[in-house]
This record gives C-alpha cells, sequence and structure tokens, in this order.
C-alpha cells in the first residue's frame, strides 16, 4: 500500500531527527511560561511537535507547509470537479508531498476496500434515546468500532515499539474510511428513514459523502464536501480536538479510544459546536429582522447578545489574528455559487459589523472571523438544515489531521504526556520573588 511504503521510506530519517532533538539536544530552551499562560488555559506555550500543519497568527493554517489557496491549487481533482480528491489530502498530511492524481486514487481505493461497518456499530447507535445528540452517538460509534483494532490486539501479542506505526496507520484507514458512513447514518437515524447508508465504489471520498447525506442531486455539494472536509482536517496540535487525541493516545491506547476523547473535546460549544451555534445567530437575526437587517439593526443585535453575556459565534480565535482562511474560502464557495442567498448576505454584513463591535468592547484579542462564521450557512443552504449535525461534519474531517499527527507519533516514539502542575500558592509564591 503506497501510504505504508512511504512512510517506511521517510522512518530511519525522520527518527534520527527526532533522536538527536530528544537525546542530544534535550536541555536547549524554547520559551519562558508566563503566570498568565498557566492560569489562561496555557494559551501558546510551545510545547508539542508536529510536522503536519501549523497556524501562523497572522496568517492562518499552511498543511506541511501549504495555505489553503496552495493546497485546493496544487492537489489532484477528479473530472469535471473544482476542489480536490479528499485522499490527495490525506497523502499530504500524512507524507508531506503533493501527491500525484493515481496516488491519491489509491488512498481513495483504499478507503472504498474497508468502509464496511459492523451491523453492531448501527444497532449501539439504534438503542440510544432519540434525543441523542448526534455528536455523542458519533463519539459513541467511534468506541463501537475499538474492538477491530488491530493496535490493541498487536499490542497485546507484543510487537515492539519500531513496529507500532503500522497497526496504527492500519487502524487510521480503517477508521477514516468508516467515518462517512458512520456520519451517514447517525444523519439517516436522526433526521431521515434510519437507513444504513452504503459506500458507492466509483464515487471519491467528498462525492460518497454528499450522496449517503442524500445530496447527490444537489449541484456543488460534492465539491462543498470535498472542500470542507480538506479545510476542517488539521489546525496545528494544541486544538482542544487535536490535543485530546493526542494525549489519549500518548498513553498507547489506540486510536478508536483516543479519537473519541478527541470527538468528546470537539462537542464543546467553545470549539466545534460554535458552528451550530452561529447558524443559530444568524437565523435569530434573521427571523428577528424578517430578513437581512439593516447594519444598525445588526450591531444593536450584537451588542445585545454580549450584553447578555454570551459570545457572538465564529468570531475569535485563540491563535488566528487575522480572518480565518478557512473562513474566506467558504465564503468564496458561497458567493461564487449563490451570493443571492439571505443567510449568505447576513453573514457577510456579520463579517463587517462584528469585528467592529468586538473592538468596541475592547475584549476579544482577535475580533475576526473564525471557520465557524459561516461554514453551517453553506450547509443550511443545500438543505442539511440540522444543525445540530454539524459538529459531526467537522468531526469526519478533523480524524484526517489526528490520524495524520497520530501515525507520526507512534513513528517517532512519542511518550506519554505528562506536563507538571502548580498549586496557587506556589505561583504567589514565584509571583512574590520576582517581585
Ligand atoms: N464574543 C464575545 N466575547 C469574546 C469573543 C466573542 N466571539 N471572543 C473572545 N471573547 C472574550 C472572551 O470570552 C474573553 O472574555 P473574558 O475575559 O471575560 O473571559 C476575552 O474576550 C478574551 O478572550 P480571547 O483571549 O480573545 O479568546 P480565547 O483564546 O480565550 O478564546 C475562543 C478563543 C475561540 C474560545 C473565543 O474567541 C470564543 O469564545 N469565540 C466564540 C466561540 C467560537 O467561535 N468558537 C469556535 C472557535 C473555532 C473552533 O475551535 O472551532
Amino acid at each position: 500500500m503506497i501510504l505504508h511504503e512511504k512512510l517506511a521510506a521517510q522512518l530511519p530519517e525522520q527518527r534520527e531527527r527526532y533522536r538527536k532533538l530528544a537525546k542530544e539536544n534535550a536541555e536547549v530552551v524554547v520559551a519562558n511560561v508566563t503566570v498568565g499562560q498557566i492560569v489562561g488555559g496555557m494559551r501558546d506555550i510551545k510545547s508539542l511537535l508536529t510536522d503536519v500543519s501549523f497556524v501562523d497568527p497572522a496568517e492562518g493554517i499552511r498543511f506541511r507547509g501549504m495555505t489553503i489557496p496552495e493546497t485546493l491549487a496544487a492537489l489532484p481533482k477528479p473530472d469535471g470537479a473544482d476542489l480536490p480528491y479528499v485522499g490527495g489530502l490525506f497523502y499530504l498530511l500524512l507524507i508531506g508531498e503533493v501527491p500525484t492524481k493515481e496516488q491519491a486514487l489509491e488512498v481513495e481505493a483504499e478507503w472504498v476496500k474497508r468502509s464496511d461497518v459492523p451491523k453492531h456499530v448501527f444497532d449501539t447507535l439504534r438503542a440510544m434515546p432519540k434525543e441523542t445528540h448526534p455528536m455523542t452517538l458519533f463519539s459513541l460509534a467511534v468506541q463501537a468500532l475499538q474492538p477491530q483494532s488491530e493496535f490493541a490486539r498487536r499490542y497485546q501479542e507484543g510487537m515492539t515499539k519500531d513496529e507500532y506505526w503500522e497497526p496504527a496507520l492500519e487502524d487510521t484507514l480503517n477508521l477514516t474510511a468508516k467515518l462517512p458512513v458512520v456520519a451517514a447514518f447517525i444523519y439517516n437515524l436522526k433526521y431521515r428513514d434510519g437507513q444504513e447508508p452504503k459506500i458507492d465504489p466509483d464515487l471519491d471520498y467528498g462525492a460518497n459523502f454528499a450522496r449517503m447525506l442524500g445530496m447527490e442531486d444537489q449541484k456543488g455539494y460534492a465539491d462543498l464536501s470535498r472542500l470542507y472536509i480538506i479545510i476542517h482536517s488539521d489546525h496545528e496540535s494544541g486544538n482542544a480536538s487535536a490535543h485530546a487525541t493526542h494525549l489519549a493516545a500518548s498513553t498507547l491506547s489506540d486510536i478508536y479510544y483516543a479519537f473519541s476523547a478527541g470527538m468528546n473535546a470537539l462537542a464543546g460549544p467553545l470549539h466545534g459546536l460554535a458552528n451550530q451555534e452561529c447558524l443559530g445567530w444568524l437565523l435569530g437575526v434573521r427571523d428577528q429582522f424578517g430578513g437581512v437587517p439593516t447594519k444598525e439593526q445588526l450591531r444593536q443585535y450584537a451588542w445585545e447578545t454580549l450584553e447578555s453575556g454570551k459570545v457572538i459565534p465564529g468570531y475569535g480565535h485563540a491563535v488566528l489574528r487575522v480572518p480565518d482562511p478557512r473562513f474566506t474560502a467558504q465564503m468564496e464557495f458561497a458567493k461564487e455559487h449563490f451570493a443571492d442567498d439571505t443567510l449568505v448576505q447576513i453573514a457577510d454584513m456579520v463579517f463587517e459589523i462584528v469585528p467592529q463591535v468586538l473592538k468596541e468592547q475592547g475584549k476579544a484579542k482577535n475580533p475576526a472571523p473564525n471557520v465557524d462564521a459561516i461554514s453551517g450557512t453553506l450547509q443550511y443552504f443545500y438543505g442539511v438544515k440540522e444543525f445540530d449535525f454539524y459538529t459531526v461534519l467537522f468531526g469526519v474531517s478533523r480524524a484526517l489531521g489526528v490520524t495524520a499527527n497520530y501515525v507520526w507519533a507512534r513513528a517517532l516514539g512519542q511518550p506519554i504526556e505528562r506536563p507538571k502542575s502548580l498549586t496557587m500558592k506556589m505561583l504567589e509564591d514565584v509571583v512574590a520573588t520576582a517581585k
């Protein structure tokens, strides 16, 4: 298999680089940590290692050194499509090179081969109460797949540390192949006829997902699906879903346990759930003003949200200090395909007004939109209107980044994660000494 071969070829050099850092240069100081960072959610503490992606505060995400526009332009596309193969993106994340069309298709073929979901997974989800949130179902389904873990099996058989990456890759391909099927089943179970979806082997990952959600007749949705999955895939390692996955897997829990942990973090309103919250907020604007409001009405509405003690979803970011390029890519898609849509027009006006309001309020370090400010609007336009499903879409995509990181973490032999905590008194003593 192509990913296996390419990874194996890179291992000697990458392991040697890692060994040098870990063994020969371990005492070199990278940065100091302030009290503010310790009490402030470890913000910006440089303490994780990944080559898969990097978020520049002034620019946004780069996948293996490439910006979103560069990535979308470089990756191979299916015939007649405007957006690239998701399989090509996964190859790029994992291997660090832009694949040829044939290489992207090899990844896509691996996914088709591994896409069958065992019946007990569907039955587990069916047994849950009707009102269960789709993210609970998603996380549960991933756990229900865990008995299939190759990593867990091989670990029990006594594989060596050098071999970890092989079953890690195996599990990763199995998991990522099944996630669109699992997600589409959750959609069917919650909102449609409860059918168990099946992959069409002639379609790529993005088009298959679109078809399984019942969107095959919606012109443009397969491309949106590709775009959505690609841009949400990775955002370096410190974000909550990536970090939770990495932390859990660092104990040598397999990727099913670890990814499920990551999804439980994605389900929070300050992280992935913000896309559902954001669409709710935009619909609130639309309903209150019977369509697109005036700028003054919108300004007032935004202030009312802030004064009621809530955040404006879709705005602000822990790292970024500019409009999120993932927002820009989706806004461009929306304007190209359905610029006249009321919600797109409202989202565009929000982009003009809300940063000014947040600046006036003076709290948010970044008043610009993040990825969630627009993603729900696009789904809503095409008819995926059940917005508590949106975080599941995010989860399908985020799997690609966190699993690429997972395979590399096992390949390099990264250890169990264990930062150090201090007591409040210890910190006060540090402050007193410093003064
Ligand atoms: N609306 C209102 N207040 C905001 C705000 C927003 N959109 N963004 C930040 N603030 C506030 C914070 O709540 C914080 O207030 P307190 O001092 O009272 O606690 C203050 O501004 C400083 O926050 P910050 O340092 O700028 O931001 P953080 O790194 O702490 O948090 C984030 C980042 C994303 C959680 C925050 O901007 C937020 O809550 N945004 C809205 C929710 C959202 O869109 N989340 C999705 C992020 C992307 C993703 O992970 O999917």
